[in-house]
């Protein structure tokens, strides 16, 4: 199977899996997640699905969701109930072997963070390329930053003990997804900048390294997504996985 069809296979086993009629539910991004978009659009076209309100964690999620007929929400409002979402689904760019994830490679950290959170549960959708034994060395870790003095912050990230011998750089793109495709910093869903930070061993404690980072004036959100995971649910050559 092409890891495009692995993809497909966990998009869709966590929807069939989890998602139940008169859910909200909230709606991850990157080309893992639009699969699970997909799929809740076909059953609720098919009537498979009934009166479900979703959360798009990013513009491009809810421009997918709003294609396929969604009905959407947001956790803005304040008449909106839809701080309590049922599930979220939600692909990574790694998976430790804790189910700590680094997520952030499409620059959708921040919302997708804080509706995985508001979530009873959080099911993480991957191929098995995303699986590490130390978050790092695989996939950079993204920061959400603000502009404003963004070397000043780059270089405090740096610094930090729990991030000693990362290397950072300041993500650039046409926009805030991984495609590094311009000479402009990329620019995030809440108008911030993106430092990617480069390990070639990994993060020895990341608890402890997501603490140090909120504490950094500057940053605004980070890409560790710690005790946070319900169940990882992964596509190999020998079929689909579930941890736990
Ligand atoms: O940006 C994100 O957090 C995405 O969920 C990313 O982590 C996974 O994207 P992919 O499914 O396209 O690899």
């Amino acid at each position: 199977a092409t890891q495009d069809e692995l993809k497909k296979q966990v998009g869709y086993k966590a929807v069939d899996d989890y998602v139940k009629s008169g859910m909200v539910v909230g709606l991850g991004t990157g080309s893992t997640a639009a699969f699970a978009v997909e799929r809740v659009g076909q059953l609720l076209k098919e009537g498979k699905l009934t009166d479900i309100v979703a959360i798009p964690t990013s513009v491009r999620t809810k421009e997918q969701a709003e294609e396929l007929g969604i009905p959407l929400t947001t956790l803005g409002t304040p008449e909106s109930r839809f701080s309590k979402i049922d599930v979220a689904i939600d692909g990574a760019d790694a998976v430790d072997p804790q189910l700590n994830l680094i997520k952030g490679g499409g620059g959708a950290l921040f919302r997708e963070k804080i509706v995985e959170e508001c979530a009873d549960k959080f099911i993480v959708i991957v191929d098995d390329s995303k699986m590490c034994d130390g978050l790092g060395p695989s996939f950079a870790l993204p920061v959400e930053i603000a502009p404003f003095c963004w070397e000043h912050t780059m270089r405090a990230i740096a610094e930090l003990p729990s991030l000693k011998g990362g290397k950072p750089q300041l993500r650039l793109g046409s926009s805030a997804n991984n495609a590094v495709d311009g000479k402009d910093p990329a620019v995030t869903d809440n108008g911030l900048y993106i430092v990617d930070v480069f390990f070639d061993t990994p993060i020895a404690d990341a608890p402890k390294a997501a603490a140090e980072l909120k504490g950094l004036c500057g940053v605004f959100e980070h890409g560790l997504f710690c005790g946070m995971t319900t169940s990882v649910i992964i596509a190999g050559k020998d079929g689909i996985s579930q941890k736990p």
